[in-house]
């Protein structure tokens, strides 16, 4: 059999001290943290469209990376390729987990019964190329936003028989998610948006996306589908207003159209920071909410207004992310690496060290998270913070017994407040500190 990175061994933990580029420093599989081994906590993913596609095309040009994979691009041979490639990458990186949408497998055909054709052969070839190994799909998705029917959205197009392109494109989405036991289902509105009312029905769209949502989840469930099914909030890109802005968003629009059974959120780091949040707020509402299901894990960069999807670096990030995730015990789902190389680092080599990268910052974010907790000073403000609720009257707020009536005597009676206690925040903050470089 072909081996596709010849110049890269299996990626072994070395421990900190290392200075093997292609070993993991913080990364170790079998250690465990917080009761559970690393593995279990960081399900990681590979996502195929950038790992297995992404050559690096930008607006101004062309590739600079290689992903031929010794095939010629747009072939059934080529994607076969892909997929022993993607396996000998996920086997040397010790990663379980792949998601992808359906045109990232097999090159889309004029013909949707080619495609589907085409799907199932693939399908069939990754089963039996995973066969013995642990390696099996996180999610599926249907890619419905690159192919020009979709420049009105899939379920908020103004076509109905765009509609049931994508329709026909979830219904079978699904059929190979099941069939490569994945996880979970995506519902990414890349052009579930708009880009002025003055063209636009938003309530007739918003009705129509719920209503396809609806659909899946019935054929999901009738042939045996028991995953969960996301909504990966993006405010914008590609479209000015994505009606799936940020968690909250999401939330109370599976809530209003019943959904919230079978949905939770898929959180995107680069996507919160594009909304104006941080990635442990859209963590917090998911979670508070019974709906942290699973994570796309990059970043973004401040700097610049869009989706850069880097790979994971920022270790203060990734601590504030794991703390949400551990206080939630855990993910249904998994880390899913949503994120490419920069265009010049172009070499297959160049992937490893980006994946190592990832999944290193996120070990150590969890190792720092469990320390934190462990440590116990947040969680101690955290409880002063809000002591005052147990007083007799915060009792009372607490279990709704009191009216505004008698809330208001309490507060004549008493003329005038003392201020809260502090926030405390620098010295927080130097806690967290104290513990990241212990
Ligand atoms: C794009 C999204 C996309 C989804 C899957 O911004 O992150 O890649 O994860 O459709
Ligand atoms: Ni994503
Ligand atoms: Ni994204």
């Amino acid at each position: 059999m072909t081996e596709f990175f010849k110049n890269v061994p299996e990626i072994k933990y070395e421990g900190p001290e290392s200075t093997n580029p292609f070993a993991f420093k913080y990364y170790n599989a079998e250690e465990v943290v917080a009761g559970k081994k690393m593995k279990e906590h960081l399900p990681f993913a590979m996502a195929w469209w950038h790992n297995l596609g992404a050559t690096g095309v930008d607006m101004f040009g062309m590739g600079t990376a290689d992903k031929s994979f010794g095939a010629t691009p747009g072939t059934m041979e080529h994607a076969k390729a892909k997929v022993d490639a993607g396996i000998e990458f996920m086997k040397k990186l010790g990663i379980e987990y792949y998601c992808f949408h359906d045109v990232d497998l097999v090159p889309e055909a004029d013909d949707i019964n080619e495609t589907n054709r085409r799907l199932d052969e693939i399908s069939d070839y990754i089963l039996e190329k995973t066969k013995g190994t642990n390696i099996k799909c996180l999610w599926g998705t249907a890619n419905m936003f690159g192919n020009p029917r979709y420049m009105n959205g899939a379920g908020s197009t103004s076509s109905a028989d765009v509609y049931c392109f994508a329709a026909a494109q979830v219904k079978k989405a699904l059929d190979i998610t099941v069939k490569l036991g994945g996880r979970g289902y995506v519902f990414w509105g890349g052009r579930e948006g708009y880009e002025t009312l003055l063209n636009t029905d938003v309530k007739f769209e918003q009705e129509n996306i719920a209503n396809l949502m609806r659909l899946a989840v019935e054929y999901g469930r009738s042939i045996g589908f028991t995953g969960d099914f996301y909504i990966e909030p993006k405010p914008k890109e590609p479209m000015k207003h994505q009606y799936d802005f940020d968690a909250a968003t999401a939330i109370g629009f599976l809530r209003q159209y019943g959904l919230d059974k079978d949905f939770k959120m898929n959180i995107e780091a680069n996507h919160a920071t594009l909304a104006g949040h941080t990635f442990e707020h859209e963590l917090r509402i998911s979670a508070i909410n019974g709906m942290l299901g699973s994570i796309d894990a990059n970043q973004g960069d401040m700097l610049l207004g869009w989706d850069t999807d880097e790979f994971p670096y920022d270790v203060y990030t990734a601590t504030n992310a794991m703390l949400e995730v551990l206080r939630a015990g855990g993910l249904t789902g998994g880390f899913n690496f949503d994120a490419k190389n920069r265009r010049p680092s172009n070499t297959p080599e160049d992937m490893f060290y980006a994946f190592i990268l990832g999944m290193d910052t996120f070990a150590l974010g969890l190792k720092k998270a469990a320390a934190i907790l462990e440590d116990g000073r947040l969680e101690e403000n955290l409880k002063k913070k809000y002591e005052s609720f147990n007083s007799e009257i915060g009792q009372k707020i607490r279990n709704h017994s009191a009216s505004l009536e008698e809330l208001s005597d309490y507060a004549c009676a008493m003329k005038k407040p003392e201020l809260p206690v502090s926030g405390r925040q620098e010295y927080l903050q130097s806690v967290v500190n104290s513990v990241l470089f212990k």
